[in-house]
């Protein structure tokens, strides 16, 4: 069982039917469809460390979901970099390729292959619900791709393909989490197999969920057309400041409790950021800094910002130097991934009733 991260991890799902446990296994990714964002830093990949860290799961692997970024355009070039980008931010905050299995997914051809057979389970109107696809498809939902509107499929897919126990996200994933495991559940009914398991999301601590600095209750996203919503882990320590700086907040300084920030979203959003950064809870925080401006709070936030991203921006610069390298650990983490994804494949099919 592997030890609790910051909360405890429940116990690999044991099938209801059968009660099997399933190898404890860690799978989780982030599309390279822009730059790192602090959000995705706190919210996923600085939990992707921990839980590698920690030890207790056969494997921890991390994707760079390439196929789910082009479900809206992607420039050819900038996806390239992106990824190499992104899979540079991985190594830089902590992942270890002797550790865990980094790759990119459209490397491990069995992600579309068992995302056709979702195709195939999941329903309509479960996507038609999903809040992102209403978010991304907007008013024009004629005109969005229909790999957005499949876009949980394929998750299921990502996810299920290694019987991945766990799965680290940021509060905005939970939904499609859920759709997994309704996939998992409907699949093995339907087949009359407890093959899939029911995936546990790991979705804790004060960032799960980290808001434009522009706008309090907006998500911080790397697609946002505003830079300054957002807080890359390329920028350098002058933008950082400044950002924080700019960030939009109240002119009331910060209660002495948490409650007192129940309606001012973006004062509880940089408060939540502080917490997660400096590893305290959000009581603490208030404790230090109730009664403050942020006159002064700003700059402490930004502080604390620039001394956890600089290294991981410099080591970022100094991998991205190398791109050749960055390619051959992700080629090499493919070979590992689809160790494990060829056989659960093959399995699937032949449940499904296809000839092999
Ligand atoms: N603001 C956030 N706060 C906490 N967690 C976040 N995540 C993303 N934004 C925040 C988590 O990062 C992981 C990867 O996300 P993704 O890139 O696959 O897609 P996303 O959630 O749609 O992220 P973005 O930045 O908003 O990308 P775009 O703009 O391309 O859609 C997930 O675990 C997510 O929860």
């Amino acid at each position: 069982m592997p030890a609790p991260v910051s909360a405890p991890v429940s116990a690999p799902t044991p099938d209801a039917a059968s009660g099997t446990a399933f190898t404890p296994r860690i799978f989780s990714g982030i599309q390279p469809s822009g730059g790192l964002t602090l959000g995705n830093y706190l919210g996923a990949i600085r939990r992707f460390v921990t839980m590698q860290d920690q030890g207790g799961f056969a494997q921890t692997l991390y994707c760079m979901v390439d196929m789910h970024a082009i479900t809206v355009w992607q420039d050819p070039d900038a996806l390239r970099r992106n990824t190499r980008e992104l899979a540079a931010g991985y190594l830089a905050a902590g992942l270890d390729p002797a550790r865990s299995i980094l790759f990119n997914q459209s490397r491990v051809p069995e992600h579309a292959q068992l995302a056709w057979v979702f195709n195939c389970v999941a329903r309509m109107g479960w996507m038609g619900r999903m809040t992102q696809w209403k978010d991304k498809a907007g008013k024009n939902a004629e005109a969005a791709s229909l790999g957005l509107f499949a876009y949980p499929a394929l998750m299921a897919a990502d996810i299920l393909l290694y019987h991945a126990t766990h799965v680290p996200v940021g509060e905005d994933q939970k939904q499609h989490l859920e759709l997994t495991r309704d996939v998992a559940a409907k699949f093995n009914h339907d087949y009359g197999v407890d093959f899939f398991p029911v995936t546990e999301p790991v979705i804790e601590g004060t960032a799960t969920r980290v808001m434009s600095l522009r706008d309090g209750t907006k998500k911080m996203s790397k697609s946002d057309p505003s830079d300054a919503s957002r807080i890359n882990l390329t920028d350098d320590a002058d933008t950082i400041a400044r950002k924080i700086r700019k960030a939009r907040t109240d002119p009331e300084p910060l209660p002495s409790d948490y409650a007192g920030l129940r309606d001012r979203p973006e004062a509880r959003n940089l408060v939540n950021i502080y917490a997660a950064l400096s590893d305290q809870g959000t009581d603490q925080v208030m404790r230090t800094h109730g009664g403050s401006q942020f006159g002064a709070f700003k700059p402490a936030l930004a502080e604390l910002a620039v001394e956890t991203l600089a290294p991981i921006s410099a080591e970022m610069a100094r991998l991205m130097q190398d791109p050749a390298e960055i390619d051959r650990t992700l080629a090499a983490g493919a070979l590992r991934a689809r160790d494990i994804a060829a056989p659960i494949l093959e399995r699937t099919y032949d449940i499904v009733g296809m000839l092999r």
